[in-house]
């Protein structure tokens, strides 16, 4: 097969297939007050995920409450409120093959301490009250979270030259 494909042959490239394929990524204010914004981007860039959504934001309390409805109960969930709403966090959409559980793992598990070596958690953090980043766990979670912080149109689909260099 010829490797040098014609630009219009590259477009047809369409490696996102499902609701796996897209999640939402989110840098908590610990990671924007470290410097570890460009950190985490150039992670998932260099993995083969394209960023299609992307914001720097103060989340207001009642989409801090909803992002992390499930933990509403926990005994934890007000000092977690308090850390995401204590600056700035940085807001993305990730897309690429398998996207929310590839995040995940690049992620690393949610304690620092016993995160991987390897992963964002476990390379950048040391408390799992200060753990740098958020990710989807799920593809329900990924569909509701982006919905939640992201307007339809603020999510880009768009044909990067690479796609067709990343998938077979
Ligand atoms: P995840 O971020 O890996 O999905 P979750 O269990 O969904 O982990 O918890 C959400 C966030 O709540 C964590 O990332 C962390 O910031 C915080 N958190 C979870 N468990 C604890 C805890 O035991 N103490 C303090 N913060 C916690
Ligand atoms: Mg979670």
């Amino acid at each position: 097969m010829d490797p040098c494909r014609t630009k219009s042959s590259r477009q047809g490239v369409n490696p996102v297939k499902s609701a796996a394929d897209v999640t939402f990524v989110m840098i908590k204010p610990d990671g924007v007050q470290r410097g570890l914004i460009g950190e985490v981007i150039s992670r998932l860039e260099k993995k083969g995920l394209k960023l299609v959504a992307a914001k720097l934001e103060c989340i207001p309390e009642p989409r801090v409450i909803e992002q992390y409805a499930e933990h509403l109960e926990k005994p934890f969930f007000p000092s977690l409120r308090a850390y995401i709403m204590s600056g700035p966090c940085f807001l993305m959409v990730w897309e690429g093959r398998g996207a929310v559980a590839v995040v995940r793992r690049l992620v690393g598990t949610t304690n620092p301490t016993e995160a991987d070596p390897g992963t964002i958690r476990g390379d950048l953090a040391l408390d799992i009250g200060r753990n740098v980043v958020h990710a989807s766990d799920s593809e329900t979670s990924a569909e509701r979270e982006i919905a939640l912080h992201f307007r339809a149109e603020e999510v880009i689909s768009y044909v990067r030259t690479d796609d067709a260099a990343l998938y077979e």
